[in-house]
């Protein structure tokens, strides 16, 4: 009954089947998570309320100038549209053409001082600050992209003129006369334009049509043409819809259940420098936010932006890859929020590129650009400006060469465990950062 053979943890063994090890990991973490979240419900008893929430939204009258800033946004989106048609009937240069839209980006927000006055509370503020990123993207990739839609128009036009008696001219098909749409009676135009499977070619996309359906799609790179399904999928809607409500009030229920008692009890710890106790708030507070980014994760990039989708007819939707295999920190920019990451490539990163920046400083500078923006949505609402979020973001520079090197010199794995490290830990630390600040700000006398 024997024979000479190696016990299973030996490497010569070549044993590697660890699966049971992997359900234990999961039956522990729920085994700790239980005790944690009796512990939390002894502690402090049951502190959720939707009824609070509800409360806020509707009884504080100042959350409505939000709703008027909002509903403000199309104003810029209005200005874009007019600039793109005076340049289309060429009112206007191209210079000039820029110059308006820079000013007109540069307008669009919310500003600081127009929040202070109406005394715009921290969320709704969070929220119209966000409209107003979104719609700066949009009209920024409206505007570069009309550009090159433009260019391309007036090369083909010239090349018209060029070859305009030219036997190959006139053999050619629908796409010609679409790209020389100046010939085309104005009768089977309108036909063109309004059939919605027909490639619509530029100038005919600046319409008010297309550009309203492009800013409620979910995306932030503009074109005139998008893939669209043939129809709305009702169940498919429905079940989007029963889990933006469920998650929606789970976020809600546990950031009053269990991140707010801990943040409270954080404050005097770091006042006092009790660095001990900072540590152990900030593991306690790691948990939660970390369980509720993930579930913000799945609410927001699968079920809001597919419910959208869903009603836009919207057939792209690939809105995140699989960030949560990602071996570098660059792999997970390029993976976990996939409409900011096709913005940033197509309208930054490569533009960069073509007019010979060097990769690493394109890199660097969007980066920089997204941290800007991050400071600003944390800073508008909070009022005050302590540049903990554009810290975390370039923070993502060094941490991508960090980790590229890790996964190239050891293993791959440690280079995925870092990444879920730093998601872990890093943003617990800027939100007691600015939890702490904002406390010290608000209130004189900390008991
Ligand atoms: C409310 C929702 C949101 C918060 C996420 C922020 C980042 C990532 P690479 P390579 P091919 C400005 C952003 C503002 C953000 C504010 C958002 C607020 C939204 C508000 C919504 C609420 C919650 C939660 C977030 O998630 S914010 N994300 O900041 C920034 N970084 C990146 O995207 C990338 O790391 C980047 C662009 C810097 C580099 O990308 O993929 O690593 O680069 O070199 O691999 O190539 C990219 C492309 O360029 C071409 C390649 O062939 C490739 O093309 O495949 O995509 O088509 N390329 C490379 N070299 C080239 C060359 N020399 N010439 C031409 N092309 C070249």
């Amino acid at each position: 009954c024997h024979s000479a053979r190696p016990s299973l943890f030996s490497t010569a063994s070549g044993f590697d089947d660890y699966r049971g090890f992997l359900n234990l990991c999961v039956v522990l973490l729920v085994i700790s998570n239980a005790r944690v979240f009796l512990e939390n419900i002894l502690k402090y008893g049951i502190l959720v309320d939707p009824l609070q929430w509800l409360s806020a939204v509707l009884y504080n009258p100042y959350q409505w100038p939000n709703l008027l800033l909002v509903l403000g946004s199309s104003v810029f989106i209005f200005i874009a549209f007019h600039i793109e048609r005076f340049l289309a009937r060429n009112y206007i240069t191209a210079n000039t053409g820029v110059t308006l839209h820079t000013l007109n980006l540069l307008v669009a927000k919310p500003h600081d001082k127009i929040n202070k006055k109406l005394y715009v509370i921290t969320v709704g503020s969070l929220f119209s600050c966000s409209v107003y990123v979104v719609v700066f993207l949009k009209l920024w990739s409206y505007a570069q992209t009309n550009k090159w839609y433009r260019e391309g128009y007036t090369k083909a036009l010239s090349k018209r003129r060029i070859h305009r008696t030219s036997k190959e001219f006139l053999s050619r098909g629908l796409l010609t006369k679409l790209l020389f749409p100046v010939s085309m009676p104005s009768s089977q135009l309108k036909g063109l334009r309004d059939r919605s499977k027909v490639m619509i070619q530029y100038p005919y996309n600046l319409s008010y049509r297309n550009l309203l359906y492009f800013m409620a799609a979910p995306t932030l790179c503009y074109e005139a043409n998008y893939p669209r399904t043939s129809g709305i999928n009702k169940s498919y809607l429905m079940r989007r819809a029963l889990e933006i409500l469920f998650l929606f009030q789970l976020e809600l229920a546990l950031i009053q259940q269990w991140v707010v008692p801990v943040l409270q009890k954080a404050i005097l710890p770091i006042h006092n420098y009790e660095g001990y106790t900072i540590m152990e708030r900030l593991l306690k507070l790691s948990v939660p936010n970390h369980f509720i980014w993930l579930v913000f994760f799945y609410f927001f990039f699968h079920s809001v932006l597919n419910a959208l989708a869903e009603v836009m007819k919207f057939a792209d939707r690939e809105f995140y890859r699989d960030w949560w295999n990602a071996e570098t920190i660059v792999y997970f920019w390029q993976a976990w929020n996939i409409p900011v990451h096709k913005w940033c490539v197509r309208h930054c990163y490569k533009p960069l590129l073509s007019i010979g920046c060097p990769k690493f400083a394109a890199q660097v500078s969007v980066f920089l650009l997204s941290a800007f923006f991050h400071e600003y949505l944390v800073s508008i609402p909070l009022h005050m400006f302590k540049a903990w979020a554009f810290f975390g973001m370039t923070m993502q520079i060094p941490l991508s060469v960090f980790t590229s090197w890790v996964s190239k010199r050891f293993s791959s794995n440690y280079g995925n465990m870092i990444v879920w490290m730093s998601l872990i830990l890093g943003q617990p630390v800027a939100i007691l950062a600015y939890v702490y600040h904002y406390y010290v700000t608000s209130y004189t006398t900390i008991a």
